[in-house]
């Protein structure tokens, strides 16, 4: 059955509301950047363009080892994840696919899950494998590792789940697998660090020659958690080595909550781009380590010159593909509707943010040993309230000037509720 179906008409209604305190705003913003020199309509036409995945796991309320406080009316099917993402893309416009989690997320009907997927506007992103769960089918158990296990059934195993989780993306239409893997160990000595690389190599490189040839392969790494002692894929280094041994369609995809705190990230941003190597990319933030907090929420800066790297890599490494876009945030004690809406207005930000930077005026600058107009021309950009551009890209697309606000007074949450009842819990978590 279809749910909330959010149609035009709606949402101009909504708009009404907003638009006389908008245009004025956005054409005051739009001449001033006029008068620097920066194209408005490309931004917008930018921000219209970009799409971010919604993985199926942060539809529900996400929660700690400690325990998990779920939210009412909480999706309790694929076809409920989805129809909450074509929710979240009808009033945004910039969630145009979801990401799947097997096995959390097998559909039982492909074709009915296709269709409703394509009548809401959202493609099958990356499919994401699980190796850190062990499976009611197994006779064995990932407990000392998967793709990295000195037991080579316990491999077989792994390889074995990454190669149906490739079925039902190819049945889906989606052509991306994310690999990331808990394996690691808790104690010194307990795992021989080169036989686990070499293991999970060589587990990595069957995956990837079963993969379709227009697939990529998209590699995670993680210096901690669940194993506290060492993971094996611990960084971006690892995760580059092991994405060369694999071969050309296979990718490090950086987790913006996979580091040690004060990792340079908009570094090896911009070291994976020139290597044309970064394939994938997941959104949250964190004050600690990967607590898959809201984009934005605590260290919007960082996430500035990310993005500033990120779009300078776009215009000047045609060698890396378009990463692929996600949002991997799914803790919260929120609504999660509303925290995914507020993640994708911090991603946009400082995308448009990033676009404003004068990049020609900043190379000169560099090129002139003057650090202080270096970052005066970063901090112009990131000092900008780029938010009218924003709401310009929503209502040319026909989706809301205010997401949020709209949300609210549609009083969709509810509306969730008298369907799905209050008591739910999000299927797979
Ligand atoms: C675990 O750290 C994790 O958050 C990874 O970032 C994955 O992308 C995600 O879970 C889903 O498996
Ligand atoms: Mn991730
Ligand atoms: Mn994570």
């Amino acid at each position: 059955k279809m749910e909330m179906k959010l149609n035009a008409e709606i949402l101009n209604e909504q708009n009404s509301r907003f638009i006389e305190t908008h245009k004025p705003e956005y054409h005051f913003l739009a001449q001033s950047l006029e008068k620097k020199g920066v194209q408005v309509n490309d931004v917008i036409k930018k921000l219209q363009e970009l799409q971010v995945a919604i993985p199926s796991w942060a539809l529900g309320a996400g929660g700690t080892r400690f325990g998990r406080f779920s939210y009412q009316g909480e999706p309790a099917s694929l076809e409920n994840k989805i129809s909450d993402v074509g929710i979240i893309h009808a009033l945004t416009n910039t969630a145009g696919a979801i990401s799947l989690h097997i096995p959390w997320d097998i559909p039982k009907d492909y074709n009915a899950i296709k269709e409703l997927a394509a009548s809401l506007d959202i493609k099958f992103d990356a499919v994401n494998s699980n190796t850190f769960q062990d499976q009611p089918s197994m006779n064995k158990s990932y407990r000392f590792g998967s793709l990295c296990n000195t037991d080579s059934s316990v491999r077989e195993i792994a390889i074995q789940h990454n190669l149906e989780v490739i079925d039902t993306g190819k049945k889906l239409g989606s052509n991306s697998l994310t690999v990331w893997l808990a394996d690691g160990s808790n104690f010194p000595g307990q795992q021989n660090f080169q036989e686990a690389l070499q293991n999970t190599k060589e587990s990595l490189k069957h995956i990837y020659k079963s993969m379709p040839d227009d697939w990529k392969l998209f590699i995670e790494y993680k210096p901690y958690e669940p194993n506290f002692y060492s993971t094996v894929i611990q960084d971006w280094g690892t995760s580059l080595m092991l994405a060369e041994g694999c071969g050309q369609r296979a990718y490090t995809l950086v987790d913006l909550g996979h580091h040690l705190p004060n990792t340079n990230i908009e570094q090896i941003v911009a070291t994976l781009m020139m290597k044309g190597k970064l394939g994938g990319f997941h959104f949250n933030d964190s004050k600690y380590g990967d607590d898959d907090l809201t984009v934005g929420s605590v260290k919007p800066y960082a996430l500035f010159l990310i993005w500033n790297e990120l779009v300078y890599g776009m215009e000047n490494n045609p060698n890396n593909p378009s990463p692929a876009w996600m949002i991997d945030a799914s803790h919260n004690i929120k609504d999660p509707l509303e925290d995914l809406l507020q993640s994708l207005e911090a991603i946009q930000i400082a995308y448009a943010q990033a676009l404003l930077v004068d990049q020609k005026g900043l190379q000169e600058a560099q090129k002139q040993q003057d650090a202080t107009l270096c970052q005066e021309i970063l901090q112009d950009a990131y000092r900008t309230d780029v938010r009218p551009l924003l709401r310009e890209a929503r209502l040319c697309s026909s989706a809301a000037i205010e997401p949020i606000a709209s949300y609210r007074s549609l009083n969709i949450r509810n509306q969730l509720i008298k369907e799905r009842g209050l008591h739910t819990v999000a299927s797979g978590l």
